[in-house]
């Protein structure tokens, strides 16, 4: 990448997009509309006691209906993409069979808005919202049949987009809809599988990004360019001498095991098969050949750091770090304050693999933003927060690390999956009642960053 120029010291690589980010299920809406499938999300949301304010997201912030007004919202804040997600279940409403064309409509009016508006489309295929037949049929993620489905689905998409989009994302946070939808049962479909189950969840779900990666090559117009986009761990070195930096490498591969360390080099790591013993998953060489399928770019969603310290005389060689109990957070209570990630992932997706081309897919935070007396919204703890994390960002491309764009999590405050409409994410407020956006404040800092392409 072109280093900073000379004469700002805070300034992003010519040509860095800046974005912002959402999914489909988070604000569409219309979730009975044109032949669009359940989900498991539909299903989730409606099961009594799952979402904190016992919300859903059958309306959402109706999106499907006023995405011009949306994308008229994405052009005043001047970004240059749009990363967003398309629903699985309105493609095919039974996950796999026969197609819904009035589904991908949608999307190609989306599409065709974005563009005519001067802005780049960057889709993800899976946003968690897996096809409820899927689920009930066979299992969901812990059957082979939904890894394949998802494979067909990506290239039909693809197949139907790639005139128009250069650049599609996979699945979303492989590690969180594993994790928490089928260990701690949070999220949809809302289980607690034992170790051997989890682990195969999970095989699967890198198995369908590496199936979608061929089936992409195999359908998509040629040169079409695609990635993951991981919740990875992001490690920081509390201290960044050589030998803490060094510790927060291995932590980074081994930690990252069973998602980007294995796409990335198409094998499970003698520690991950280890610790799993007899629970391990299921593969054959086949899978992780599949799994390694060569991608364009790494996509990383990062919000919450993860502190590390060398322990150089006892194997694993580091030792994770609890908080501070002061140490600060923002709204959402798994989010502690720590911008250094920003600069270490990138980094160490270079030192380690290489990586030659990476997005920010998703980075913001929850505040508690309201309307004040004068109508504006105030949030100065955003962009508090955005400051610090893009100053750490700038730091890593000034230093030569490849990340090519940054996506803000996210545009619109939205359905924040279990903890429904009590967290607002968005750097414009909706007024849940009247479905009214109204830009905060940070909207006005972002754009101001967008415009002289350096942190202000
Ligand atoms: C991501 N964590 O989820 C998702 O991709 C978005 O859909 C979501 O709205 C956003 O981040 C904010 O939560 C995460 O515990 C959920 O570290 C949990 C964590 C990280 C990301």
């Amino acid at each position: 990448p072109e280093p900073a120029a000379a004469n700002n010291a805070r300034s992003f690589p010519k040509g860095f997009v800046w974005g912002t980010a959402t999914s489909a299920y988070q604000i569409e809406g219309a979730v009975k509309e044109d032949g669009r499938g359940v989900s498991i999300w539909d299903r989730f949301a409606h099961t009594p006691g799952k979402i904190f304010d016992g919300t859903n997201a059958d309306v959402a912030v109706d999106h499907y209906h006023r995405y011009k007004e949306d994308v008229q919202l994405m052009k005043a804040m001047g970004t240059k993409a749009y990363r967003f997600s398309i629903a699985w279940p309105r493609i095919f409403p039974e996950g796999k069979g026969k197609v819904n064309p009035k589904g991908l409509d949608f999307y190609n009016r989306l599409v065709d808005e974005l563009l005519a508006n001067g802005i780049e489309p960057f889709p993800s295929l899976y946003h968690w919202d897996l096809p409820q037949t899927l689920q009930e049929r066979y299992g969901g993620w812990e059957s082979r049949e939904t890894a394949l489905a998802f494979a067909d689905y990506a290239g039909y998409v693809t197949e139907k987009l790639s005139d128009r989009v250069q650049r599609f994302f996979t699945l979303n946070e492989i590690r969180t809809f594993v994790d928490r939808g089928h260990e701690s049962g949070i999220l949809a479909p809302g289980f607690k599988l034992p170790p051997a189950r989890l682990n195969q969840v999970r095989h699967h779900a890198i198995l369908a990004h590496g199936l979608a990666v061929q089936a992409i090559r195999a359908k998509a117009r040629r040169g079409t360019k695609v990635g993951p986009a991981e919740n990875i761990f992001a490690v920081v070195p509390i201290i960044e001498t050589p030998e803490h930096i060094k510790a927060t490498e291995i932590a980074m591969r081994e930690l990252n095991a069973g998602y980007l360390t294995a796409m990335l080099e198409g094998r499970y790591t003698d520690a991950y098969l280890k610790a799993a013993g007899a629970d391990a998953p299921k593969f054959t060489s086949e899978d992780l050949k599949a799994i390694a399928s060569p991608i364009n770019f790494v996509g990383i969603n990062i919000y919450t750091p993860d502190y590390y310290i060398s322990a150089s005389n006892k194997p694993p060689g580091y030792q994770s770090l609890p908080f501070n109990k002061s140490h600060p957070r923002m709204v959402s209570s798994w989010h502690r304050l720590g911008p250094e990630t920003l600069y270490w992932a990138p980094r160490l997706l270079q030192k380690l693999w290489n990586v030659k081309e990476i997005y920010i897919t998703e980075n913001g935070c929850a505040t508690s933003d309201e309307v004040a007396k004068d109508g504006q919204v105030y949030d100065s703890d955003r962009i508090m927060f955005l400051r610090s994390y893009l100053t750490q960002l700038q730091r890593a491309t000034s230093e030569g690390a490849p990340v090519r764009g940054y996506f803000l999590w996210s545009l619109l405050d939205n359905f924040e999956w279990v903890a429904g409409y009590a967290q607002r994410f968005g750097a414009i407020y909706v007024d849940y009642t009247t479905l009214k956006r109204t830009p905060k404040l940070s909207a006005s800092f972002y754009r101001e960053v967008i415009a002289r392409n350096s942190v202000v």
